[in-house]
C-alpha cells in the first residue's frame, strides 16, 4: 500500500559545496590565495581537538604562504571542481537537482581583495559554471562569503576588524551582482555568521596574536558587526541589481536541550541557544537584540559604529533564513562529569538517547523537525536548510560500488522530520540542499575521508588519486526521492523487512 505523502511542488531539492573545499585551481586562471588555502590539515592530531584545530598564529600563515604543498594543505586541490565542473554538473542533473549551492571565491574574483579591477578570467570561470547548471534547469544558490576572504586582507590590514574591508566586499558583490544578474537568483550573504566566534581565522581574517593589548572578544564582535553592515548592503545592492532576487542569511543551527529538567539546566540550554539565535536575530529583524546588547555591556566590549550603521542593518534585512542542520546536544549548568563529544566545530554535551556519528556529532533527525519549527516560529520568514548530511567513512568494494545504506537512513530520517515539519507544523520551507552532494575536503578537520557525498571522488586525505567521480547507492536512492519529490520514502517496504534488511528505526554509522 503506497501513501501519496510528498513535499510541496516547486520544493528546491538539491546539493550545496563550497569553492574553499571543492574547487581546487588554487593558483590557476589568475587566482588570489585565501585563508583558506593556507589552512593546514591536522591528520596528526585528534579529530575531535577543534580547539587546537581552530588556533591559528601569525606563524602558520607565514609557514603556508611559503610553500606549494597541497598534502598539507588540502583545500588548496579541493575535488578540482575547476577542471570538472561539466562532469559534475551532469551527474547533479542526473540525480534531478533543482538547485545547486555554491560560493563564488573572492580570490577569483579580486585576487588580494583590494584590487582595482576584477580578474576576468575568474568572473568567466563562473559565467560558464552558471551556463553548464542553465543547461539542465538547475537553479545557482550563491554564498558570497563562504570562509574565502583574501590571505592580503589579514597580511594587510586586520582582517574584517578593518573597517575598509566593508566597501572592498560590497565591490566584490556589485562586480558579480552586474556580471551574474541574469543567471543568479538566489544569494547567501555570509556562510554560518555566526562561525566568527569559532573560528575567527577562516570565517574573519583575525588571528589573536596580531592583536597583542587588545581584548579579542571585542575584535570579533567589531569584525562581525561590519559583516552585518556589509550583509545589509548586499541585499539592498542584489535588490537593486537583480529585481526579484531573494537573499538570505545563514546560520548554524546549533540546538541544544537540557540535560535534564532541572531548572538551572532548562535556563542554561535557553542560554546557548540564544548564543546561537543572536546573529540571525540581528540580520532577520535588523537590530542588535537586547541580550546581545547585554552581553556587550556586561563584558565591556564596546563596538565602534558609523552613524548610519545601524540604519543600513534595519533597512535591509535578509529574505530568507537558511541554515546548516547537522547534530544536537545537550546543556547542563554543571558540566562536571559530563560525557563531552564532538560537534560542528565545537564541543557538546553527550545526550544518552542518541547516537553519533563517525566523528562523533550526534545524529537527531527531530532536532531538525524542532529546530525548523523554532526558526519559523522566531522569524515568520521562508526557511532553506543548506547544509545537512552525514560525514562518514566509504568503503569501495572490490567491484567499485560503495553501499552507504547508513547515509540513506541518515537521510531518510531527516526528510521524514522535514516533510512532519511542513505538513503538521506550517513550517514554510522553501528547498534543502545536502552538504556536500559530492565528496569534498572536511572544513574543521580537512579530511578527505570524512565523506559526505551521493559522488564519490577518488582521492585520499593526502590528497593522493585520480580523482575520478563514481556514484555511490546513495546517489540512486536521492534521484529516486527528488523525482517523486518525496513519494518514495513512503513506499511500502514490509518486503525489505521480512527480508530483515530495515527495521522501521533507522540504524545510524556511529564511533
Ligand atoms: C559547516 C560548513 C561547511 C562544512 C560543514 C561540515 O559548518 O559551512 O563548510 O564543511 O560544516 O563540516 P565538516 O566539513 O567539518 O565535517
Amino acid at each position: 500500500m503506497s501513501n501519496t505523502r510528498h513535499f510541496p511542488e516547486g520544493f528546491l531539492w538539491g546539493g550545496a559545496t563550497a569553492a574553499n573545499q571543492f574547487e581546487g585551481g588554487w593558483k590557476e586562471g589568475g587566482k588570489g590565495i585565501s585563508v583558506s588555502d593556507c589552512a593546514r590539515s591536522h591528520l596528526d592530531v585528534d579529530v575531535k581537538d577543534y580547539a587546537r584545530q581552530n588556533k591559528v598564529t601569525t606563524a602558520d600563515v607565514e609557514a603556508a604562504l611559503a610553500t606549494d604543498d597541497e598534502v598539507y594543505y588540502p583545500k588548496r586541490h579541493g575535488c578540482d571542481f575547476y577542471h570538472h565542473y561539466k562532469e559534475d554538473i551532469a551527474m547533479f542533473a542526473e540525480m534531478g537537482f533543482k538547485v545547486f549551492r555554491m560560493s563564488i571565491a573572492w580570490t577569483r574574483i579580486f585576487p588580494n581583495g583590494d584590487d582595482k579591477e576584477p580578474n576576468e578570467e575568474g568572473l568567466k570561470f563562473y559565467d560558464n559554471v552558471f551556463d553548464e547548471l542553465a543547461k539542465y534547469n538547475i537553479e545557482p544558490l550563491v554564498t558570497i562569503s563562504h570562509y574565502e576572504p583574501p590571505v592580503n586582507l589579514l597580511l594587510n590590514y586586520q582582517g574584517w576588524y578593518s573597517r575598509e574591508v566593508i566597501g572592498m566586499f560590497t565591490r566584490f558583490v556589485e562586480t558579480i551582482c552586474k556580471r551574474y544578474k541574469d543567471k543568479v537568483k538566489y544569494w547567501l550573504t555570509f556562510n554560518e555568521v555566526d562561525s566568527m566566534i569559532r573560528h575567527p581565522y577562516t570565517t574573519g581574517a583575525l588571528i589573536e596574536d596580531r592583536f597583542e593589548g587588545k581584548n579579542f572578544e571585542e575584535v570579533i564582535f567589531q569584525a562581525m558587526h561590519h559583516q552585518f553592515v556589509a550583509s545589509a548592503l548586499a541585499t539592498k545592492i542584489c535588490h537593486e541589481i537583480i529585481p526579484g532576487s531573494k537573499v538570505g542569511c545563514m546560520l548554524t543551527k546549533l540546538t541544544y536541550y537540557p540535560l535534564t529538567c532541572k531548572p538551572e539546566d532548562v535556563l542554561k540550554a535557553q542560554q546557548d541557544m540564544r548564543s546561537t539565535y543572536c546573529y540571525s536575530d540581528t540580520q532577520v529583524f535588523g537590530e542588535y537584540p537586547a541580550y546581545l546588547l547585554s552581553r556587550f555591556k556586561n563584558n565591556g566590549i564596546n563596538i565602534v559604529m558609523e552613524k548610519d550603521d545601524l540604519e543600513i542593518m534595519k533597512k535591509y534585512p535578509v529574505d530568507f533564513v537558511s541554515f546548516s542542520y547537522y547534530h544536537s546536544s545537550c546543556s547542563a549548568a554543571n558540566e562536571d562529569g559530563s560525557i563531552f563529544t564532538a560537534g560542528n566545530s565545537t564541543n557538546a554535551v553527550k545526550n544518552p538517547y542518541l547516537k553519533s556519528s563517525d566523528w562523533g556529532w550526534q545524529i537527531d533527525p527531530i532536532g531538525l523537525r524542532i529546530s525548523l519549527v523554532d526558526l519559523y516560529d522566531r522569524y515568520r520568514k521562508p526557511l532553506f536548510v543548506v547544509e545537512n548530511g552525514l560525514g562518514a567513512k566509504d568503503e569501495v568494494l572490490p567491484d567499485g560500488s560503495i553501499d552507504d545504506q547508513y547515509r540513506i537512513d541518515y537521510y531518510e530520517a531527516h526528510f521524514k522530520a522535514m516533510l512532519d515539519a511542513i505538513e503538521y507544523d506550517g513550517v514554510d520551507l522553501m528547498g534543502y540542499t545536502t552538504w556536500g552532494c559530492i565528496d569534498m575536503v572536511s572544513e574543521s578537520t580537512k579530511q578527505m575521508s570524512k565523506r559526505y557525498g551521493f559522488i564519490y571522488v577518488d582521492c585520499d586525505d593526502y590528497g593522493k588519486g585520480t580523482y575520478k567521480r563514481s556514484r555511490k547507492k546513495s546517489f540512486y536512492w536521492y534521484r529516486d526521492v527528488i523525482k517523486s519529490n518525496g513519494e518514495v520514502l513512503f513506499e511500502d517496504r514490509s518486503d525489505e523487512i521480512m527480508d530483515g534488511e530495515i527495521s522501521g528505526e533507522a540504524e545510524y554509522g556511529y564511533c
